[in-house]
């Protein structure tokens, strides 16, 4: 049986590119992941998203749960089946949605109780039962479940969050077992405070993980803090297994992000802008709603080769997306997780050739040279 694997193929500066290996396929880092929260990645088909050049997509452990339930999935043969992705799938925990979504929540050493914000039901998610409902799934790579603290909060807040998430990934780890194939990310936090994310890193290094995760980052504390925190948070991660980044984020996050060592990372962003009309392009973000693209036969963007850059002017793109046409968010989505996967084999090819610098001026020459 093929088991869970990564190999590093070439380094440029503190960016790496490689290969995750699993049962379900490779993952070509550094790789963005889509996120298909509810069991798709809204707009699109999952012969499309791989279409775009995806090799993993994200989903989560706190919709699925909800609805339709792991039980349910689990009966239907899994998550792959149920959605028809036979590539590998990464699942978060549950704890950072529950922060963000859920209402009415109680947090203990135990856990979290919470307010489902579909019904209002009340569900409860521990370490065990995250570990459960991953399983369940059948995820290929499993997130340990974590507190995400709210930026800004004081070192004491931070410090005391970060010790419960690396007791609970203990739990996890504990609780995931032995799962050839299968792997579990421990997710380090600390904030923007160098020696908590230290510590949160050898915490995670003592009980031993197939991957880090670096979480609780693109939470309100800016771009600057953030690439402040990936100056040093990765070198503290084990060289030899892949790094994720999550929840980020926006092209330049993203390029800063592999510049320092960051190899996974997964968004909302493309998808979810396609559906409120914006597009990211090579020259910055194109809102498709305004009235300067009502007669413009051109493309999106002439170099992509996506379906709506194709075959459909930005005229056709502005109509459809004012009449409020469903093929508008297919369209717009489609070129967005296409332009992400461009960016990502860009990057993968520039690290192989020692030429990521290069590569990296080209990127912020052609978004400094505006909208055409
Ligand atoms: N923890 C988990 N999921 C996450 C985060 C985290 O810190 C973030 C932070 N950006 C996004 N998703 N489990
Ligand atoms: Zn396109």
């Amino acid at each position: 049986m093929t088991r869970f694997s990564f190999d590093l193929h070439a380094t440029d500066g503190a960016a790496r590119t490689g290969t995750i290996t699993t049962p379900r396929g490779d993952i070509r880092t550094p790789a963005f992941m889509p996120v298909g929260t509810a069991g798709t990645v809204k707009a699109m088909l999952p012969e499309s998203v791989r279409a775009t050049g995806a090799d993993i997509l994200l989903g989560n452990t706190y919709h699925l749960m909800l609805r339709p339930t792991a039980e349910r999935i689990d009966r239907l043969g899994g998550l792959h089946k149920f959605m028809n992705w036979q590539r590998p799938i990464l699942t978060d925990s549950g704890g950072f949605q529950v922060m963000s979504l859920a209402g009415l929540r109680k947090l203990t050493e135990r856990g979290v109780t919470f307010k489902s914000h579909i019904d209002g039901s009340i569900h409860d998610l521990t370490p065990e039962r995250s570990m459960e409902i991953q399983r369940l799934l059948d995820s290929d790579i499993v997130m340990c479940f974590d507190e995400c603290p709210a930026l800004p909060a004081t070192d004491d807040e931070v410090a005391k969050s970060m010790r419960l998430s690396m007791r609970w990934a203990q739990r996890s780890k504990d609780a995931f077992g032995d799962r050839p194939g299968h792997a579990l990310f421990g997710i380090q936090q600390g904030g923007v405070t160098e020696h908590l994310r230290a510590e949160s890193a050898e915490a995670l290094k003592s009980i031993g993980f197939d991957g880090y995760a670096v979480g609780g980052l693109a939470v309100g504390e800016g771009q600057e803090a953030m690439f402040g925190v990936l100056d040093y948070a990765p070198a503290m991660l084990p060289a030899d297994r892949p790094r994720y980044l999550m929840g980020v984020g926006k092209p330049d996050d993203i390029v800063g992000a592999v510049k320092r060592g960051i190899d996974m990372m997964d968004c909302v962003l493309p998808s979810r802008s396609g559906r409120t009309g914006q597009a990211f392009t090579r020259h910055g973000v194109v809102n498709i709603k305004n009235a300067r693209h009502a007669d413009d036969p051109r493309p999106l963007d002439e170099n992509c080769g996506c379906p709506a850059c194709s075959s459909y002017s930005r005229a056709y793109l502005h109509h459809v997306f004012r009449a409020r046409e469903m093929i508008s968010g297919m369209l717009l989505t489609w070129h967005n997780l296409h332009y992400f996967q461009d960016i990502m084999a860009g990057m993968r090819d520039a690290i192989a050739a020692g030429a990521f610098d290069a590569w990296e001026a080209e990127f912020h020459a052609a978004r400094a040279q505006g909208d055409i």
